[in-house]
């Protein structure tokens, strides 16, 4: 029992624009080779429908995101860093960024700090978790656009809201989670519905 809602929310396609930022970075660094338009994207992992498309592809694409400046010069996707804002406002809210770095290292961890602080301010870094196992954080709501969130805990404590992607938007049935469509959306009325 707690009297705080505590809500997790996820960087890369819900705070920060993977999907475009890769794609642009994508066509600049490779422009003679195809490419899948953000209406093509299907399923979560972005090398993997690049490797479909031809196999030496799904490296080429990996090779954007492990470059530097990569994740600290993705663009905020529209009314996310003022959503966050505003929910750490609230009454009895606590809002964490809970986002998983890549293993290439080197530059991926240190951008995702630089990004939240240029776009929330240094306090907020106390706000931030790196972490390849989501399962594992205790939370009432985890807003994510991965549609299969999966770890060592096979029993969450949030409820997993999936933000709506080019990548998940067409999945219909297969995918049984409320729903956050952009930050257009009624993120209040959730928040409030996991109130006690
Ligand atoms: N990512 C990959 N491969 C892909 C797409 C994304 O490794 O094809 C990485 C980028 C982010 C992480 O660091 O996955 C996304 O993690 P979450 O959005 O689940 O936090």
């Amino acid at each position: 029992a707690r009297s705080r809602l505590r809500v997790l929310v996820d960087m890369d396609g819900v705070l920060a624009d993977f999907e475009g930022g890769f794609l642009k970075k994508y066509r600049a660094r490779y422009p003679d080779e195809p490419y899948i338009s953000l209406e093509e994207r299907r399923g979560f992992w972005v090398s993997s429908q690049y490797g479909q498309l031809r196999s030496d592809l799904s490296d080429k694409a990996i090779s954007i995101w492990e470059s530097k400046d990569f994740f600290l010069e993705l663009e905020p996707l529209p009314g996310g860093v003022e959503a966050v804002k505003e929910m750490a406002k609230m009454d009895n809210t606590d809002v964490f960024i809970c986002t998983s770095p890549i293993k290439s290292y080197n530059h991926c961890p240190y951008e995702k700090y630089a990004w939240v602080e240029r776009h929330f301010g240094h306090d907020f870094l106390d706000q931030v978790i790196l972490t390849r196992d989501k399962t594992l954080v205790c939370g009432d709501i985890l807003i994510d656009d991965k549609p299969d969130i999966l770890g060592v805990e096979s029993s969450p404590s949030w409820e997993h809201i999936l933000f709506t992607a080019c990548h998940n938007q067409h999945l219909g049935e297969s995918c049984p989670q409320r729903r956050l469509l952009s930050w257009e959306d009624d993120w209040r009325a959730i928040l409030d519905s996991k109130r006690k």
